[in-house]
């Protein structure tokens, strides 16, 4: 009995981290045909704190596929979802029970910005649109996007994980993942 209402309780916040990242993806973003800027890394990350590696990674796959069936702005790519999944991983793995520590966090997110950012997406919107993507142009506010972005995810995430008190109201659930 008390097992089933942790299980509930899980669902409803993954559920819940999952909107978040529809509606930061599709509606509270800035995207042209080549780039995006989002605050989606917040409930991912907050999903990676509370539920690890794998769950983050499905959830994070899970909402780009319901977001792209539900509000499609450009044509699906299955490359797309491999990124969330990869970027879920990567953020449960540096903060699923562990302490966030600017050292943590730094490295969390330098490893999603060379991997997702600057090696992955290229990557994909290159196949999907046949851009030469050796154009330095190309790259030019993409790169421009990251240096800006990269200091501002990093000092959010610190705090939301340091400051946030979530914590202390998942305190039982948490203990019972363990
Ligand atoms: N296919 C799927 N499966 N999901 C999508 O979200 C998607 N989106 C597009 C086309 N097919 C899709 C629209 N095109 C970026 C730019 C354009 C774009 C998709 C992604 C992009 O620059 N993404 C960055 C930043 C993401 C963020 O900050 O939220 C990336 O590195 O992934």
């Amino acid at each position: 009995m008390k097992k089933r209402n942790i299980d509930t309780r899980t669902i409803t916040l993954m559920s819940l981290l999952i909107a978040l990242m529809v509606v930061f993806t599709r509606f509270i973003s800035f995207e042209t045909q080549f780039l995006r800027i989002s605050l989606t890394f917040i409930p991912e990350s907050l999903m990676g704190i509370l539920f690890g590696p794998f769950w983050t990674g499905i959830g994070s796959a899970v909402a780009d596929t319901v977001g792209m069936l539900l509000f499609p702005k450009g044509p699906y790519f299955p490359g797309f979802t491999l990124n969330a999944f990869i970027s879920g991983a990567i953020y449960g793995f540096f903060y699923y029970k562990k302490e966030l520590t600017w050292q943590r966090v730094i490295f969390a997110t330098l490893s999603v910005t060379l991997i997702i950012h600057m090696f992955l997406t290229p990557l994909w919107l290159g196949l999907m649109y046949g851009v030469n993507i050796s154009n330095l142009a190309w790259w030019a506010p993409r790169i421009v996007k990251n240096i800006i972005f990269f200091p501002i995810q990093v000092v959010v995430t610190y705090y939301l994980g340091n400051k946030v008190p979530y914590k202390q109201f998942l305190n039982k659930s948490l203990t019972n993942l363990k």
